[in-house]
């Protein structure tokens, strides 16, 4: 079989939760619903997606360390709720996000963020807050609505993906998936 994958590339790369794709279609309409069009440049629904831990350009030999270390992680699934929204005018995002975060995704998160910190990928000093981008580039004031979608949806794996831009188009590719252990009974 012919490896396609360039050993001497760098990749952009980041570990995220892949959404359910009704759960994207839901909140693109609940989106266009709820936001004027001049609130920002929208997320197309495949790239909504939950970040847990961004690792930046990736050789391709630190890329397969993380993916072992990733393939190492033992713990069980969770839901996550989307019952917090909000608007980062510094960065321009208009975000989903959890007023509540259940422990396994920063736990997740943390452990996936402080391996790649191990591995030389910098890691932003701010806290994890866990969140769903909406829109991008929302510099000016956005009115927030006062509701969210308040969506529920499980956890069982988690991904590596890479930012493509192509075509003057990001587009989010998962380059491995890792399943989560079977919750324990009293969660589920
Ligand atoms: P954001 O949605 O809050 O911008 C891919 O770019 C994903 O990695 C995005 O979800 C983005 O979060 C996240 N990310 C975190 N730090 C980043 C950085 N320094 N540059 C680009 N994306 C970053």
């Amino acid at each position: 079989m012919i490896n396609t994958v360039d050993k001497t590339s760098f990749r952009r790369l980041f570990f995220a939760l892949t959404l359910p794709d009704t759960l994207q279609q839901n909140m693109v309409q609940w989106r266009a619903d709820n936001f004027p069009p001049q609130a920002g440049r929208p997320i197309a629904a495949a790239n909504l997606h939950l970040t847990l831990a961004f690792l930046g350009e990736v050789s391709h030999a630190k890329a397969q360390v993380l993916q072992q270390q990733a393939g190492r992680i033992s713990q069980p699934g969770f839901n996550v709720t989307l019952d917090d929204i909000g608007h980062w005018p510094g960065s321009g995002v208009v975000w989903l996000g959890c007023k509540n975060p259940p422990r396994g995704l920063l736990q997740l998160a943390q452990l996936l963020r402080s391996q790649a910190a191990r591995s030389g990928c910098y890691q932003a000093p701010l806290p994890f807050h866990p969140h769903v981008t909406l829109f991008r580039g929302a510099i000016r004031p956005v009115a927030i609505p006062a509701r969210t979608t308040n969506e529920i949806f499980p956890v069982n794996s988690f991904s590596l993906y890479e930012s493509v831009f192509a075509r003057g188009r990001t587009r989010y590719k998962i380059v491995q998936s890792w399943p989560l252990a079977a919750r324990e009974e009293k969660e589920i």
